[in-house]
């Protein structure tokens, strides 16, 4: 999979994916690991979407940034924007700021203490993609996670020191998606952030709580930390908020879908026919297009509310 980051450095990555199925295992070249063919083969149509959308071999935000679901700023730029002037680019694309300040936490037990106490019980998001066979031969290497459920993607209960010690090629793929962030800076984005300004402007009115009610941070921010090869599939951000991310330590691509004129987003029926439009998979007759950048330590997106 070739994907570019904001600056248009291309990133190469082959996606691993979990075994459990001693029939199924394929030796990798990359990285000597074992793939299970059904879940990349899954994932392959999604990669092949972004690279058809490429324009000359590169993506659009490089290629033709005018038509780009992304939007590049610098940060330099975009501490001079106005409001309006953010909210205005916001209302028609994603929003990638390059170059922000960054604290250069990495992916280790000072990194994870910033979201987590170490001993504290966390949810752990992972996959079992076939749940029939444990494989014993050392060579193997399971990635899955097991579960007695039967529901994808699988949530269980760990300890945050788990996705330190399964950091590893041989590690299992885990995705820790809830660490409420009370700590966050959110003021920061008080100047465009719609839920900001509206906190602002009601809190201590009548029925909107006391003078003295705080912000409710740690249902509206979270941490993430996944291992590698983690990723989620295609969803909107409920609850009408917009979604902002920025990576601290090491990579992550992030997809966009791409509306066309004859199925935007506005109308709620492109999401209602599966001919068009499916969560895990690309229909034959979708007509939308994809795009991904690769964010790194420092770039901050935003993805406006309603976009998937
Ligand atoms: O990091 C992930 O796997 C999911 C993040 C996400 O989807 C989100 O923040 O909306």
């Amino acid at each position: 999979m070739r994907a570019f980051d904001a600056d248009g450095v291309e990133h190469r990555f082959t996606p691993e994916s979990h075994v459990r199925h001693f029939a199924c295992p394929k030796f990798s070249p990359n990285n000597q690991e074992f793939q299970f063919d059904d879940r990349i083969a899954a994932l392959k149509p999604f990669f092949n979407c972004i690279e058809a959308g490429f324009v000359d071999g590169k993506p659009r935000h490089i290629a033709d940034p005018e038509t780009s679901s992304f939007c590049i700023i610098s940060f330099l730029d975009f501490q001079s924007m106005s409001a309006s002037q953010i909210q205005d680019r916001l209302r028609h694309a994603n929003v990638v700021v390059t170059g922000c300040p960054h604290p250069n936490t990495k992916f280790d037990e000072a990194g994870l203490r910033t979201l987590t106490p170490s001993n504290r019980k966390i949810s752990i998001q992972g996959i079992n993609f076939i749940n029939d066979t444990h494989i014993t031969d050392p060579l193997y290497v399971d990635h899955a996670v097991p579960s007695s459920s039967g529901v994808l993607p699988t949530i269980v209960t760990g300890h945050s020191n788990d996705l330190l010690e399964n950091a590893t090629p041989h590690g299992k793929i885990l995705n820790a998606l809830d660490f409420p962030m009370w700590k966050d800076s959110q003021w920061d984005r008080s100047r465009y952030a719609t839920d900001m300004v509206a906190w602002d402007y009601l809190h201590g009115s009548p029925h909107c709580g006391t003078a003295t009610v705080p912000y409710p941070t740690g249902h509206v921010r979270w941490g993430l930390a996944g291992t590698a090869h983690a990723f989620s599939m295609f969803h909107i951000d409920s609850d009408g908020f917009a979604t902002f991310v920025q990576v601290v330590a090491g990579k992550k691509l992030w997809a966009v879908y791409r509306p066309t004129p004859t199925l935007p987003l506005s109308d709620p029926n492109v999401f209602l026919r599966p001919e068009f439009f499916q969560l895990d998979k690309i229909p034959a007759k979708a007509q939308f297009g994809m795009e991904a950048v690769v964010l790194r330590p420092s770039d901050l997106l935003s993805v406006p509310s309603s976009l998937i």
